[in-house]
């Protein structure tokens, strides 16, 4: 069975042996194919389109699912192929679905000609859809517009030292555009280039990544984007030009257009928007610098999300919740029933967790050094936690979760904290012959990851991820809308929440303080 289901761009078809548009394999049970391809039934359960959708995978991905399948197919009338127990499945879930019974035709290629072109014309008007919704045409002007506006931010003046100042934000120049920053979320990476541990850190500079903001103006060529907008920052932008290699992949969210003036602090014509009250320029930060009132960024890194949904929650998709989420959905595309280790639970480590529960994984184990975060490791999904510095005599994290927990160590470890070791444990802790290890954590400068090569040679790999894969400008909007719709739940993860700029300051002292996931601060 083959399918042409498009997840995130609105609708799902199938049709069978029709694999060319196919992005996830959506597949009704079939024992013969199963078995074939995978060794047994059990082990096609993952990929079973009928149990997929019971579940609530991919809910509120498809605003359709288009089927096709002929009525005097054999493999139909030998019930390898069961349509009415997906449709009965999507019905249960609320999923619509086109299913056409093409009477007279079997599985053959006339059957496949016949019916491919209304396939790939349901998923291009979506496509379509998709691209519409980020081009505008008009953009009112602002009062500030082309005006210097001064403002309230949070200015690192070196390690550790940072405190509000009045500072000045120019307009922005060609391809870019000003916003008010609404809600900040503070991430560990914050705090780690304000601790000096960043070998890419600059000072004096503006912090902040994780925002929910609203357009105030934009420079000349913007298109995308207009005033009044709601975007949400990303620090790895989605140029999306046709020469971009890494744009047009479906391998990689990493668009290099602008990472080299980006880690330099300033923006891509090399200069920065941003002075202090004594006219000295101020660096800018990952692209964002949203420990700011109002703050400049490239158009090529708004995210366009609706305006129904509360800014001091869509900042969360900015960094932490949606890397954690997509290292699993599409750094190691986690399969249903798969065994999982996540090693820091912060936001990120406790977005891993909700990713792996919602795919299904049957065991997660989770490993912090502070027992305070295994209730909320428990909320989002963890089966198993565990406190690395309390582990029973003789024993090692390694040992606890490969012999003990479980037989040959986890299928998927995450590294959540930025620790060397940790990251060797993780890798070391997973699964003989095909165990995947994912770094999320961001190391200090100076420090080298390392293990006895036999952990490779005997099959594991070590993978990492930057913003969890998620391609900035397409997928945050998508996360957003799914919040809205009550499919992404993530108001546990704000466990403080401050007013004004200066707040940032005790939203630091509470990621330190051990019980704190996010603190968003308002302005
Ligand atoms: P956080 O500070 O909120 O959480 C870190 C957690 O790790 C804490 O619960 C802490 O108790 C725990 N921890 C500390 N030492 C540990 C140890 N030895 N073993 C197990 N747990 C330990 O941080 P966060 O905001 O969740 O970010 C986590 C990491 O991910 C940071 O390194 C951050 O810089 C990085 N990050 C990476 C990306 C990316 O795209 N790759 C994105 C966001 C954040
Ligand atoms: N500046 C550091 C690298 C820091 C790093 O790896 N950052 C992560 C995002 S952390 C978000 O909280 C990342 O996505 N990196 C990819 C990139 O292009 O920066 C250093 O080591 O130089
Ligand atoms: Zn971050």
């Amino acid at each position: 069975m083959g399918v042409s289901a498009c997840q995130a761009k609105g609708g799902g078809g199938i049709l069978y042996f029709f694999g060319v548009l196919t992005k996830l394999s959506y597949i009704f049970r079939r024992k013969k194919a199963f078995t074939g391809y995978l060794g047994s039934v059990k082990a096609g359960e993952a990929h079973d389109a009928t149990l997929l959708l019971a579940s609530g995978a991919g809910k509120g991905s498809f605003d359709d699912i288009l089927i096709d399948q002929g009525s005097v197919d054999d493999f139909l009338s030998s019930g390898q192929l069961q349509p009415q127990a997906f449709t009965a499945a999507a019905s249960a879930v609320n999923q619509t679905v086109t299913y056409n019974l093409r009477e007279g035709y079997d599985h053959g290629y006339n059957f496949v000609s016949s019916f491919a072109s209304s396939h790939i014309e349901f998923h291009s008007k979506r496509m379509k859809k998709q691209v519409n919704a980020i081009r505008v045409d008009s953009l009112p002007p602002t009062d500030m517009t082309g005006k210097v506006i001064e403002c309230k931010a949070m200015v690192a003046r070196g390690v550790k030292n940072m405190s509000c100042e009045t500072i000045f934000v120019s307009p922005p120049k060609a391809g870019e555009v000003r916003v008010k920053v609404v809600a900040n979320a503070l991430c560990h990476t914050d705090i780690y280039t304000l601790d000096g541990l960043d070998p890419e850190g600059l000072f004096p500079a503006i912090l902040g990544h994780e925002a929910g903001c609203i357009v105030e103006s934009v420079g000349e060529g913007v298109t995308t984007v207009k005033p009044g907008d709601h975007v949400v920052p990303g620090y790895t932008p989605q140029c999306n030009k046709p020469d971009c290699i890494f744009c047009m992949s479906s391998k990689t969210n990493l668009c290099p257009a602008i990472r080299s003036t980006q880690g330099q602090g300033v923006m891509p014509d090399g200069t920065t928007r941003f002075k202090d009250k004594d006219g000295k320029e101020i660096f800018h930060f990952m692209g964002c610098s949203t420990f700011s009132e109002y703050t400049v960024l490239a158009e090529i890194s708004c995210a366009k999300v609706q305006k129904d949904a509360p800014l001091d929650r869509c900042c969360l998709f900015g960094c932490g919740i949606s890397t954690g989420l997509g290292a699993v959905w599409n750094t190691c595309k986690v399969e249903r029933g798969a065994t999982v280790a996540v090693f820091g639970l912060g936001a990120v480590g406790l977005s891993v967790i909700q990713g792996a529960a919602m795919s299904g994984a049957s065991k997660i184990i989770a490993v912090d050094v502070n027992q305070g975060k295994f209730e909320a490791a428990k909320k989002f999904g963890a089966t198993d936690c565990v406190d690395s510095t309390n582990l029973p005599e003789g024993e090692t994290i390694v040992s606890h979760i490969a012999g003990g927990l479980t037989q040959w160590g986890v299928d998927y470890s995450f590294d959540c904290t930025g620790i060397t070791q940790v990251m060797r444990d993780a890798l070391e802790c997973s699964h003989r012959g095909w165990g995947q290890s994912c770094v999320i954590g961001v190391a200090a400068a100076g420090h080298e990851i390392s293990t006895r090569p036999f952990q490779l040679v005997t099959g594991r790999k070590w993978v990492g991820t930057a913003f969890g894969g998620f391609k900035s400008r397409t997928d945050v909007p998508i996360l957003v809308k799914r919040y809205c719709e009550g499919d992404l739940p993530i108001d546990d993860y704000v466990t403080h929440e401050y007013r004004g700029v200066e707040g940032t300051a005790k939203a630091i002292d509470a990621l330190h303080s051990g019980d704190c996931l996010r603190a968003v601060v308002k302005y």
